[in-house]
């Protein structure tokens, strides 16, 4: 293999097969600019599906906005934990696109240090699903409503498993 058939952007290879048949998985996605949420919901429910994961096994809930995502995501962790269902990974999703004031870069630097500082409290893997778009057109390519776009919630429902594996082999 060459260095030239590596690309430079986008996710690699994975290191291995990933076996997503008894995991439990959350995914918890804003209602704001829906039907960009849509696609990238179904984008990563096809991928979870594809590594294993059972229909059954996967829990969607969801909050108004993006802003609410991080305490979102807790209280499904927690509500799931109660019930004697706990998750083994959590996927927040949400879109957020730039208007004119500063409302954008302040959800953004909230929810990305949220989601980051709640895995490492909770000690649960949870992937980034987040889109911070300058354009509309942005979020539609990101979500693979466009015909040069690519889908992202596909790469979110992969790496779920693939963290939620490498959590359950570390416990
Ligand atoms: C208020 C707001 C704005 C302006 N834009 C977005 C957005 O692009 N994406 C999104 O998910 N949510 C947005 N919100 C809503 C906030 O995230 C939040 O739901 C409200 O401020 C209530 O806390």
């Amino acid at each position: 293999m060459s260095a030239f058939d590596h690309s430079v952007k986008g996710v690699g290879a994975v290191d291995r097969v990933y076996d997503g048949s008894n995991l439990r998985v959350g995914i918890v996605h804003a209602r704001w600019n829906d039907s960009v949420i849509s696609a990238l919901v179904k984008g990563a429910i096809v991928k979870l599906e594809a590594a294993g994961v059972k229909k059954e096994n996967i829990v969607v809930e969801t909050v108004p906005g993006s802003y609410e995502l991080p305490y979102g995501t807790k209280t499904l962790i927690r509500q799931q934990a109660k019930n004697c269902t706990p998750l083994d990974v959590v996927l927040p999703i949400g879109v957020l696109i730039k208007g004119s004031t500063m409302h954008f870069e302040y959800i953004a630097d909230a929810v990305s240090h949220g989601l980051m500082k709640l895995q490492f409290d909770i000690d649960l893997p949870v992937i980034f699903g987040l889109l911070t778009c300058l354009t509309e057109h942005q979020a539609l390519q990101r979500a693979g409503l466009t015909e040069d776009g690519h889908n992202h919630g596909e790469d979110w429902g992969s790496a779920a498993v693939e963290m939620a594996i490498k959590h359950q082999n570390a416990n």
